[in-house]
This record gives C-alpha cells, sequence and structure tokens, in this order.
C-alpha cells in the first residue's frame, strides 16, 4: 500500500474534507506552504466571484504533532465561508423546504453532471448532483497535494505547472531548464507563463470570452523535477506512470484530454523526430538525453528527465449565456439555469494538476522505497541511487 486519499464535501455545504493515507511518519508539513498552493489554486485571471468569498484556510485535524507526520491518516478540514449564504438550501438534516429555499434546481446545463447525474441518482434536483460534481472539491484535493509535495520534497522532487494557451492565445514552448523559472513566478501572476506578450494575448482572450458571455477552453502543463529513475512499470498495465498520471490529470473537472511529453505533436510525426536519443555522461556516471519529448517516460517507467504532463482544459459548461435545455419535472424546453461561474480557471487547473501529480508520484515512491519513517523512505532511496551510479 502507498499513499491514498478520500475527500468529501458539497460545494457550499459546511466544509470540505480530506483524508491522506499512508504518509509515513517524520514527514516535516509547514502550514504555509500548504496553504499557498491552497492560495495559488484560488487565483489566476478568469476566475469568477465564488473567490472573493472563501479563503480556503486549511484546519489540519489529524495525523500531525508539532509540525511532522506521525504515520497516521492526515486529516484536513477547508470551511465554506459560503455556507453562510447556503444554510438552508445545504441543511444536513430537517424537512426539504420549498424549492426557493431549496435552490432547487430543474434545469439541467449541458456539458455539466447535471442531467446523467440527476438520471443516474434518482432525483429531480439537479442540484444534489451539482454540489458534489462542481470543481470547489480541487479545493480538498489540493490539500492532499500538499501533504504528497511535503513526501517528494524530502525526496529531492519539485512540481510546478504553467499555462499554455487560453482559447487561441498560445505560450511559446517551455524548455525542461527553464523549471527555475516557473517556479519563481509570482504566486499571484494572472497567468503562469514566463513570456509577457503570451500572458496579454491569454488576459485579452479571457476579456473577449467575458465580453462575449461564454467560457473559453485552455490548456496547461505540469512539470516534475528530480523524479528518481524507475517509478511505475512496464509489467502491468495499471501499473504505467504514464497511464496512472494521464487517469489522475483526466480526472479533473473540465480536463478531457491529456498527452504526455510531445505525445500529441508526435502522433503527427516520424520515430526518428520523437523519440529522445540516449547518451552517457562518464563523469557524472549517468546515462542523459539531449531532448525530453518522451516527458521523462518510457515504457511507463520514469527516466530520470522531468516528468511532463499536459492537460486540455474543456471551456465551462455554466454559461453566463445558457444552452437550451429542458425542465426535469416539465419536460418543456427551457433555457438552462444560470450559475456563478468562471471565464476559465486555468491558472488553478495547473495546481490542480500539480496536487494530482504529487499524490501519484508519493504513492509510487512509497510503492518503490516503502518505510514507515520518512528517514527509512530516504535512506532507501539513497541506496537505490547509489546503486544505479554503480551500474
Ligand atoms: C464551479 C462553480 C463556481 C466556481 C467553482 C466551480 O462556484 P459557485 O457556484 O459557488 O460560484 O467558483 O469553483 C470553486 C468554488 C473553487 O473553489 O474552485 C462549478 O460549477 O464547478
Amino acid at each position: 500500500m502507498g499513499l491514498r486519499f478520500l475527500t468529501a464535501g458539497e460545494s457550499h455545504g459546511p466544509a470540505l474534507t480530506v483524508i491522506v493515507e499512508g504518509m509515513p511518519a517524520g514527514v516535516e508539513i509547514d502550514l504555509a506552504t500548504v496553504q499557498r498552493l491552497m492560495t495559488r489554486r484560488m487565483g489566476g485571471y478568469g476566475r469568477g466571484g465564488r473567490m472573493k468569498i472563501e479563503t480556503d484556510e486549511i484546519e489540519i485535524v489529524g495525523g500531525v504533532r508539532f509540525g511532522r507526520t506521525l504515520g497516521s491518516p492526515v486529516a484536513i478540514l477547508i470551511r465554506n465561508l459560503d455556507h453562510d449564504n447556503w444554510r438552508e438550501a445545504l441543511a444536513t438534516q430537517g424537512e426539504r423546504p420549498d424549492d426557493d429555499v431549496a435552490r432547487t434546481v430543474t434545469r439541467p446545463r449541458p456539458g455539466h453532471a447535471d442531467l446523467a447525474g440527476a438520471l443516474k441518482y434518482g432525483t429531480h434536483d439537479a442540484r444534489d448532483i451539482l454540489e458534489r460534481s462542481s470543481a470547489r472539491e480541487t479545493a480538498a484535493r489540493t490539500a492532499a497535494g500538499g501533504v504528497a509535495s511535503a513526501l517528494l520534497s524530502a525526496a529531492g522532487v519539485r512540481v510546478t505547472s504553467c499555462t499554455l494557451a487560453v482559447g487561441d492565445a498560445v505560450a511559446p514552448p517551455v524548455g525542461d531548464d527553464e523549471f527555475d523559472r516557473l517556479l519563481a513566478l509570482p504566486d499571484d501572476a494572472p497567468m503562469r507563463v514566463i513570456d509577457p506578450d503570451a500572458q496579454q494575448a491569454m488576459i485579452d482572450a479571457v476579456d473577449e470570452s467575458r465580453k462575449r458571455r461564454d467560457s473559453v477552453g485552455g490548456v496547461f502543463e505540469v512539470l516534475a523535477h528530480g523524479v528518481p529513475t524507475g517509478l511505475g512499470s512496464h509489467v502491468h498495465w495499471d501499473r504505467r506512470l504514464d497511464g496512472r498520471l494521464g487517469g489522475a490529470l483526466m480526472s479533473i473537472q473540465a480536463v478531457k484530454a491529456v498527452s504526455v511529453g510531445e505525445g500529441i505533436e508526435g502522433a503527427a510525426r516520424y520515430g526518428s523526430e520523437q523519440h529522445d536519443g540516449v547518451h552517457y555522461d562518464a563523469d557524472a556516471r549517468r546515462f542523459t538525453r539531449p531532448t525530453n519529448r518522451a516527458g521523462g517516460i518510457e515504457g511507463g517507467i520514469s527516466n530520470g528527465q522531468t516528468i511532463r504532463v499536459t492537460g486540455y482544459f474543456k471551456p465551462l459548461a455554466s454559461l453566463p449565456k445558457p444552452l437550451d435545455s429542458v425542465d426535469l419535472v416539465s419536460k418543456e424546453r427551457f433555457e438552462a439555469v444560470r450559475e456563478r461561474t468562471d471565464t476559465i480557471p486555468i491558472v488553478a487547473a495547473g495546481v490542480v494538476g500539480e496536487a494530482m501529480v504529487a499524490l501519484v508520484l508519493a504513492d509510487e515512491l512509497l510503492l518503490k522505497f516503502g518505510g514507515d519513517t520518512v528517514d527509512e523512505l530516504t535512506a532507501n532511496l539513497t541506496a537505490y541511487r547509489e546503486g544505479l551510479s554503480r551500474y
């Protein structure tokens, strides 16, 4: 067993909560570092009104003592400050009030979980569905990712993200050697882009979308630096690291496609243009690559290069100018319900991507190197790395 986590909580319910199980003892959990990730997830240009209400302050309620993990499940609570405005609609007890007070939703939004979820879970109130399908849940995942990142830090692995596109505004590709420049971007940057012209073009694309009362799609990339060779495995489908990371990114609300390295570009290339040659650095006693089109994974195994995975974000389904829909009760045609929403939370999507990648990598580190304490894990990792240098 490696690292696993469970989240619970509705978007306007009392709180979100997450339990991370499998953390070894002795990992330093700096509240401010986890909180910083939470705050970064709230930011970026293109966010809507909800983030002006929330603070996403985390409360660690289990598994940590004097700033270090105990080896027991780490439990975190994030209160929804907006719940104050939703107490009656999201009450956990009592009789169902009338539809206005319950904020019943009978007009499903195309592209959202509303209709399929209402049919599946046997309700005529899509609020039962949208409260949980909401990307608000990613705040809990981000907290879990912050815990996983603390373990990665101890193993010398760092994770960051960048914005690659908003609508038709595209950033120039970021090289592996620009990792530290990405890390150094200010937390309150409107987009996670190094190139100022690309950033401005993305801001303009958000403004244009707002002007049209529409949403717009985008692309983010997650990079993980310092990942040891040998995480994941070719031996079975569910152990392939690219498959696991792909699933983890695809599980983020609104992500509809994922690529590893230059996977999408590679589909239009010859093999000789796609694969990274293998070199050997005799002084450092290690294999090197002049390029990283594979995104740090070959045969489902990390190859020691920077891991790069890209998430393709569809335009959000809550539109200020709604599409056609049909009332769940009367079956009459109506415009879909109008919910407050973001234009595109692409910076947030990148941060959630970082969290999901961190969770998968921390799980893989524990599966390979084990240990009930962080010292045991890092000793095993050091011995393994020494073994590789004698290969
Ligand atoms: C979301 C709708 C909006 C977003 C929300 C995701 O929330 P609300 O309905 O309260 O305005 O702001 O994202 C978050 C709350 C968040 O924390 O990221 C949706 O329908 O998915």
